[in-house]
Order: structure tokens, then sequence, then C-alpha cells
């Protein structure tokens, strides 16, 4: 297939998708992965791209800075945009609260979901304290291992108490999704990061080998009347995630 044809805005365009930069921004990086852009190859011309796609020149532009963000593409002074040798690390930013589908799909990456766990339980101390459960409630449980395009990237295990997840079992892709729809979507979240070198059977779910680095996440999420949502441990690839804060200077 040439590249016009890919980027025919027939074939992928449309009204209710979302912003029209994030669908191109998500075609490129298809095409990438289709291998109709080569890596290492220069990307066509933003004027090119925009007779294209019938897009304005602002539109692809922006498209184009989205994927140099992303590490797809490398901008060159004086000589145009290239698509870059190698796949980047996921860049996962630190003060967004998007939850794992999201993410992976703003990226134009599937993800799934490999069930280890889910069910209602007796708590452990920790999610006692830390979802501030009365001393007779269960809790709802749910531990993932985590894939974007078939590549396992994380185990995620996520506490949470019944009056927000009364039924685990409802979660079937997005956990945030499910809560979203109960009106429970957390908007405030700390997270804790800490490195750490993966055990065996962390290891083996993430099929890379023992004693590599790996990224411990804790989340803590609330509501916007300060009641927990979710406590979450998390495991990531350090060889595929980077997280990336963005710092200001306090104003006094
Ligand atoms: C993210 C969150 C996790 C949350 C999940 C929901 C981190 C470190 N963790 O992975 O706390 O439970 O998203 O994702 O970012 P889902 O809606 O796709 O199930």
């Amino acid at each position: 297939m040439t590249i016009a044809e890919f980027l025919n805005p027939s074939e992928w365009l449309t009204a209710d998708a979302g912003p029209r930069y994030v669908q191109l921004r998500q075609r490129l990086t298809a095409g990438v992965d289709q291998g109709v852009l080569k890596r290492g190859s220069p990307l066509p011309p933003e004027r090119e791209i925009a007779s294209l796609t019938d897009l304005s020149r602002v539109t692809v532009r922006k498209a184009i800075q989205a994927l140099a963000e992303d590490g797809l593409v490398i901008q060159k002074q004086g000589s145009g945009s290239f698509i870059a040798e190698n796949t980047p690390k996921i860049e996962q930013s630190l003060s967004r609260l998007t939850s794992f589908t999201e993410d992976m799909s703003r990226r134009g990456m599937v993800s799934a979901s490999r069930w280890l766990e889910r069910g209602v339980f007796m708590p452990s101390p920790d999610e006692v304290i830390t979802l501030a459960l009365p001393s007779d409630a269960s809790v709802s449980r749910i531990a993932r291992l985590r894939t974007a395009d078939d590549k396992p990237m994380a185990i995620e295990r996520a506490s949470l108490p019944l009056t927000i997840l009364p039924n685990p079992l409802a979660v079937e892709t997005s956990l945030y999704s499910v809560l979203e729809e109960a009106g429970f979507r957390p908007v405030r979240a700390l997270q804790k990061i800490s490195a750490i070198n993966l055990g065996q059977a962390d290891a083996d779910l993430l099929e890379i080998e023992p004693g590599k680095a790996g990224l411990k996440i804790e989340r803590i999420s609330y509501l916007a009347d300060g009641r927990v949502v979710e406590f979450t441990q998390s495991i990531y690839r350090g060889d595929a995630y980077n997280f990336v804060a963005e710092l200001r200077l306090a104003k006094e």
C-alpha cells in the first residue's frame, strides 16, 4: 500500500472519534507499525500530509509534534522530520490521571488484560488502613497482567471498597470506565514510585529475566469529596516505561 492510499481520510478519519490531530497521530503510528512508513526514513512533508488527508497544516503540525513527544518522530533542524529507528519507550505523564486503557489507546495501541485475581475478599491490614474500611467490611480486588499490543507491560493489583465497586466481576476491560459509569471516577491520586529488581514470579508474567529492573508503583485515588476509590499496587517493566513529570517553579 502506498502512503497516499494509507493516508486517504475516507479510510480512517471520522467525525466522532475524537480530535482530528489525535486520529492522524494514531494513523501515522499505525503506518509505522504496518511498515507503510519505514523506520529511519523521512516523514512526508507537512504540506503533503495536509493535502493527502484534507486536514489543515495546523492539525498536521500538531500531530507531528505529538509523535515527536512520543519519540516516534525525530525533528531535525533544516532537514524535516524522520521516523525513529527504534521503538520508543512508552512515556507516561505523571500529572494526568488516566487509565491504562486510555494511555494505550492514545498511543494507538490495543490494551488487554489477563486476569490474575478478581473477587471479594477479607481485607489485609494495609487495605483496611488505606481504604479506611469499617472493621467488618470486605474488599473488592482485581489483579491483572496488562498488555499493550500483546506485549506484557505491567502487573496491577487494585483494591477498592465494596461501596465503590460492589461487584468486581463487572470489570471486563477498563476499571476506570466502570467507575465512571457508577459516578466514582477518581479526580485526584497520589502515586509512589520505586525501583525494584523483579522476582521470579513477576518476571515470568512480564516475560523478562528475573533480576531485571522494574518499577513498583502504588496509586491511591480519591473522589472529589475525599473518599478513597482505589489502592493499586503495580509492577511495570523497567524497559518499557518512562514516567515523565512536569515541574514548575512554585509561586509563593
Ligand atoms: C492505571 C493506574 C491504575 C488504574 C488503572 C485503570 C498507574 C500506575 N496505574 O494503570 O491505578 O487502576 O490505570 O486502568 O498508572 P483501566 O481503566 O484500563 O482498567
